[in-house]
């Protein structure tokens, strides 16, 4: 049984680590936009936000967040948003707001972020604060626990300047200590004038058992656009450090569906619902546990499940065992068991609920 627990521990964390194709800021240091597109079907939400402290006495704080939201439509191409509500515009001369917003498109031309090798991504960009047509082509390359990026940038109107366009170059490193914790670093200028660069540094973390990830970071750039991921708040070395964190929410769409069909009708599934011989083991799902995490049956006994919970689980087995699809409040699931050993199974959307069914 202890054995059975630590197996079901390390296949389920395993399964954890896996941020289900989400956008994973242990492949993304802070200032670079990455070359990653959400699948198709996919909405990714970040949520970035820093702030920097004046000194004292009044150690007013002043907030920096920037919302991205970009949704993948396929053949590995994004449409997606930024809006920035305390860009470093509201800083510059002549401009009118600080509120900056880029639209954007990326095409990703080869490789995948985070898996090994190259890739490469293009996106055009157009931000409304500073009526400039941006672009950026980002190149990455990942080898074990190391990502490599870099990033070539061009705008035609530089946010709160005025006169014509500019080019900026960043570059980046991520190191994954392991596949729950790295650290990311970057820095990126325009060409002209120098002085100015955007730099920053963060450890980041998978939360286990969710697609999210989460960074604790420092920079001085107060916007991640384009433009905005170009141009240090003051000049480096000033000391003007903000400090801020990251936090990546994939939508999966599909998991959106039970809003708009009416529930399904909970209903016994299966190989062994209909004429499975006697049950041999109920057990309940309740409060997110399965209330009897082991069985023990004779050989061609039926276990049966039941949910009670208002949200769907899963019977999902760590070995080639036939799994259930979503079970559904008070729906159930029955299986048979004809061959002897010991069937470690988890929850899908809740990997920490393990089970075991012992055959003898
Ligand atoms: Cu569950």
């Amino acid at each position: 049984m202890k054995h059975a627990s630590l197996a079901v521990l390390v296949i389920g964390v395993a399964a954890a680590a896996v941020p289900l194709g989400a956008q994973s800021l242990l492949y993304r240091p802070p200032n670079l936009g990455g070359t990653w597109v959400p699948d198709g079907g996919v909405v990714q939400f970040n949520f970035l936000h820093r702030f920097y402290v004046f000194p004292g006495p009044s150690h007013f704080v002043e907030n920096h967040p920037t919302f991205t939201l970009v949704a993948g439509f396929g053949h590995n191409i994004a449409l997606g948003g930024r809006f920035a509500t305390k860009s470093i515009a509201g800083t510059g001369g002549g401009a009118q707001s600080s509120n900056e917003t880029e639209l954007y498109a990326r095409w990703r031309a080869h490789g995948a972020e985070g898996r090994p090798g190259l890739a490469v991504a293009v996106t055009p960009a157009y931000n409304l604060l500073a009526k400039s047509v941006d672009g950026e082509l980002g190149v990455d390359w990942t080898q074990g626990p190391f990502t490599l990026h870099g990033a070539a940038r061009a705008v035609s109107r530089r946010l709160g300047e005025r006169g014509t366009g500019a080019a900026a170059f960043a570059g980046g490193v991520d190191v994954r200590m392991t596949q729950y914790i790295g650290f990311g670093a970057d820095l990126g200028s325009f060409v002209s004038p120098a002085g100015r660069a955007a730099w920053s540094a963060a450890i980041n973390f998978l939360i286990p058992g969710s697609p999210h990830t989460f960074s604790l970071q420092v920079s001085n750039a107060t916007s991640a656009t384009i433009q905005g991921a170009s141009i240090g708040y003051a000049t480096v070395g000033t000391g003007h450090v903000l400090y801020g964190f990251e936090f990546t929410i994939p939508l999966h769409l599909k998991r959106f569906g039970p809003w708009f069909h009416r529930s399904p009708k909970p209903a016994p599934v299966g190989a062994a619902a209909g004429g499975g011989g006697p049950v041999a083991a109920e057990i309940r799902m309740a409060t997110y546990k399965f209330q009897t995490d082991t069985v023990v049956i004779s050989t061609g006994g039926t276990v049966r499940w039941t949910n009670d919970d208002p949200v769907e689980h899963t019977i999902t087995f760590d070995g080639t065992e036939p799994g259930s699809p979503p079970i559904s409040r008070n729906g159930t699931f029955a299986h048979r068991f004809d061959r002897p050993g010991t069937y470690t199974y988890h929850c899908t959307p809740h990997p920490f609920m393990k089970g075991v069914v012992v055959v003898k």
